[in-house]
């Protein structure tokens, strides 16, 4: 008879190094003769990873067995960073592997610090997806991800000569986390063609055949909670050439490159990440992408529906899946598909369980970044979902025109196919109609949403079929994991980690502002993690900056409505200012550290050469002795989920400048502030409502209001504008050569100047730079500034992507938690 499980349950620093010996000697057969950081990373992975797996296998059994609904979260992306130090707080045994490691002569952060970042994911909406997790797994919910397993994450960026350079990121060398799952493979369907016959009981059926298959393999990965041993699952899809395809008839007679190079496209279609958070638009391996996963995820869903013997009109009362973004949206026909074409449900019974199934996140409101897909290209690859989202249209539009009969326009203006050249499918519309819930992710956005790309749909639909949740974040990442002096201080005033299980308790911390003692340690944390960062720039720049300088810190996706140029301009200024005074004027400057980084799309110009001035500007401050200590300016390569682990806790000041209105939300801003650190930022997104938690007097807001956006960008078109004086003299800097050649940041520059400064930096100039001088004033106040930070700590509870999950559970999924038992 089986054992029922061989459980390492280690609890001693002892039986940790057993286990983490054990896995270097055996797993890895390693001797220990030459056990390097990189084998002592391994072993103590896979210590921990037993541990987690024996709470996963609970888990999934415990939730088979409850039948009770379960939510599917699908995304393209999940920015997961590193798992191991997550692994070891979530069992609560970091401080045994630390001394056990210590025994064995390593030190943790070195340990730590060998894992890739498992950077599935372009920037805050995959980092979101990530943080989703972790909440679902620690409120107990029973749930899914979804995803690809990208063979390639986002583009490691290297920053050669000032210029970012892309280097492929393959990752999966060594990766403990993972658990191929050769037995769960789904055979998925491209191109090919459709017919029609008439079944036994002289129904109309389609069947979609003759294509081409792609065999999808499932890995998975553990994800646990935090004081809990929910441990959920993630599953990616990995695509391989299926059987049948490859083919050994061709292997046999010579026609072996052939045979290799079919297997090596199937290969392709989970090969990479596409590294643009701004559509490129028409790529057909994307759309292949897409619908790769979609399928087989759906299939897996159905799958294990259908074991459970219900009805199929149970299906929504047993799955809920949420779209995050438009990139899933063809889930919404395939599921139409599985219902009537392979199931044989008639299309109204099979359409309304697709919507009460389905729910949709988006992130956007910028036209350009709404996916359409070309109708021809769906065409070709995918004959039947064509159909299928036709007949979606047709019945669609013949409701509206039943409702609205008098209005002429609007059909054409809500119809999912835009009657272009050629005729586009228009995802976010499908996603609309196919749910039924439609969520922005902060309230402005929400609002936006309402009010402009989905005005038609709240009149057809209602309002009550739109609705806001505001994004969060996890605490235990973002707080405990990334700053755990910190957390720590919190625990001890609170009595406590509770905090880290319901956020909205560090309110308490508002108790202790004036407490001397509270405020020195706070101080001190904030000054030991700018020194970390101050180290990690020497290394890594070297450029020598001072911890006591206030640290500016913009980190993010480099893009135009995000306004790093902004934010560099304004460098520029400072410097001009500092170049023009006094010795004696000097002397009452706020130091500065001016940090940036972020990646760029490689197609997108515009964002690369920011990345080029950024850099060239700070060779010139940094070396100019007449600046010194006053002004430093480095860009970080690389930034991911790790870095801005180090990067967050160290910032005094960190920039969200979006143009009002182009930020659904922000997730970062969130961060910062729940780490000390108070933003300057636009009325935009969720740095709006950061506002009302912490009060107007701990944060620094400039600029246009999203109301008055389109009005000026009209002005600026029709009467031309007059160039802000401040900014007209950083303009005249940079052709003057000053930062090199100015050919090369021409096109930044004429994009303000000559063509009609579509992101407001001139409008926004003087009121940034105001504030800037705002924030150097009260940072002088030290007394004045930590209140702000430890009142600001003290009211950011709403933001822990817990409160979010609660929202999405109650208002979207109706699902309920499912607890492990006591001892369990
Ligand atoms: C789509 C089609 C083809 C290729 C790429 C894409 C693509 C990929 C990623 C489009 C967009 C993205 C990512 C978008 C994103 O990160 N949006 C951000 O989402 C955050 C979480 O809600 C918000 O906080 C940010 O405001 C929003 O910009």
């Amino acid at each position: 008879a089986w054992k029922k499980h061989s459980a390492r349950e280690f609890k001693t620093k002892e039986e940790f190094e057993n286990e983490a010996v054990r896995h270097i000697e055996t797993t890895l057969a390693r001797s220990l003769f030459n056990c390097d950081e990189a084998a002592a990373y391994a072993g103590t992975a896979l210590a921990f990873r037993d541990r987690l797996v024996i709470e996963w296998n609970k888990t999934q059994q415990r939730q088979t067995f409850a039948d009770q609904k379960r939510v599917y979260y699908l995304s393209l992306e999940f920015l997961m960073g590193r798992a191991l130090d997550n692994a070891m707080l979530n069992v609560g045994l970091k401080d045994v592997a630390k001394d056990g490691l210590a025994d064995l002569g390593f030190r943790m952060e070195d340990i730590i610090s060998q894992e890739r970042d498992a950077a599935l994911g372009n920037g805050g909406l995959g980092r979101l997806a990530a943080c989703f997790l972790d909440s679902l797994a620690s409120l107990n919910y029973p749930a899914w991800g979804y995803a690809l397993r990208y063979r390639y994450g986002i583009f490691k960026q290297e920053i050669v000569d000032g210029y970012q350079v892309e280097v492929p990121d393959y990752w999966l060398d060594f990766n403990p986390w993972e658990f191929p799952r050769h037995d769960v493979t789904v055979d998925i369907n491209f191109y090919g063609s459709v017919s029609q016959y008439v079944d036994d009981d002289g129904k109309q059926r389609s069947v979609w055949d003759n294509g081409e298959i792609v065999t999808a393999v499932a890995y998975d990965a553990p994800i646990p909670g935090y004081g809990t041993t929910t441990t959920n699952n993630l599953r990616l899809w990995s695509s391989k050439a299926s059987h049948g395809e490859f083919d050994f008839t061709k292997f046999n007679s010579g026609e072996y490159e052939q045979s290799v190079a079919d297997q090596q496209r199937a290969e392709t279609i989970s090969a990479v990440l596409y590294p643009n958070d701004s559509l490129e638009r028409g790529k057909e391996l994307r759309l292949k992408q897409q619908y790769f996963w979609c399928a087989a995820s759906l299939f897996d869903i159905v799958r294990r529906f259908k074991k459970s013997k219900k009805p199929w009109k149970d299906f929504a009362n047993q799955v809920a899946i949420q779209l995050n973004d438009t990139h899933p949206t063809l889930a919404i026909p395939e599921l139409q598909r599985i219902l009537v074409d392979l199931e044989g449900l008639g299309w109204d019974e099979a359409w309304t369980i697709v919507q009460a199934t389905f729910g949709y996140t988006n992130h956007t409101v910028l036209p350009e970044a709404l996916e359409k897909w070309s109708v021809p290209l769906i065409q070709h690859l995918l004959p039947r979902h064509l159909q299928i989202i036709y007949e979606i249209n047709s019945r669609f539009l013949q409701y509206v025109e039943k409702t609205f009969p008098k209005e002429k326009d609007i059909l054409g203006r809500v119809s999912i196919i835009e009657e272009s050249q050629p005729k586009m499918v228009r995802m976010a519309y499908l996603a609309v109609i196919g749910s039924h819930k439609v969520n922005g992710v902060a309230e402005l956005h929400s609002d936006l949403i309402k009010t402009t790309i989905f005005k038609d749909f709240v009149k057809i639909y209602g309002p009550d079929k739109f609705t806001n949740v505001t994004n969060g974040i996890t605490p235990r990442r973002w707080l405990h994991q990334a700053n755990p002096k910190l957390s720590e201080l919190i625990a001890s005033k609170l009595g406590g980690y509770d905090y880290l299980r319901d956020l909205t308790l560090l309110h308490k911390l508002e108790a202790f502002v004036d407490d001397k003692e509270f405020r020195k340690d706070f101080q001190a944390i904030k000054y030991a993690n700018k020194v970390r960062l101050a180290q990690y720039i020497l290394e890594h720049n070297g450029v020598k900056v001072n911890p006591a300088a206030l640290f500016d810190v913009q980190v993010k996706r480099i893009h135009e409505y995000k306004r790093q140029q902004l934010n560099i301009f304004g460098v520029i200024h400072r410097y001009l200012q500092i170049k023009a005074m006094s010795a004696e004027e000097k002397k009452k400057v706020q130091p500065r550290v001016s940090i940036f980084g972020g990646k760029a799309a490689p197609g997108y110009w515009m964002a690369k050469t920011v990345i080029h001035l950024v850099n060239q500007v700070g060779k010139v401050i940094n070396a100019d002795k007449e600046v010194g200590d006053l002004l430093k300016v480095v860009f970080l390569e690389d930034y991911n989920v790790s870095k801005a682990e180090i990067i967050v806790p160290g910032s005094d000041i960190s920039e969200h400048i979006s143009t009002a209105g182009t930020e659904a939300s922000g997730t970062s801003n969130m961060k910062f502030v729940l780490n000390g650190g108070l933003v300057i930022g636009t009325c935009d997104g969720a740095n709006i409502e950061i506002t009302r938690e912490v009060g107007e007097e701990n944060i620094f807001l400039f600029g246009n209001l999203a109301e008055d956006v389109e009005d000026l960008r009209e002005a600026h078109h029709k009467q031309g504008f007059e160039l802000d004086p401040l900014l007209k003299r950083v303009f005249e800097t940079i052709r003057s050569g000053t930062f090199g050649d100015a050919g090369q940041f021409s096109a930044l520059v004429d994009s303000i100047v000559d063509h009609g400064d579509y992101y407001l930096v001139s409008d926004d100039f003087k009121s940034y730079i105001d504030t800037q001088g705002l924030i150097d004033q009260s940072y002088a106040k030290q007394e004045e500034w930590v209140t702000k930070t430890i009142l600001s700590v003290a009211r950011m509870g709403f933001f822990s992507s817990d409160r979010c999950i609660d929202e999405y559970a109650e208002m979207i999924w109706n699902i309920e938690p499912l607890k492990p038992e006591a001892n369990g």
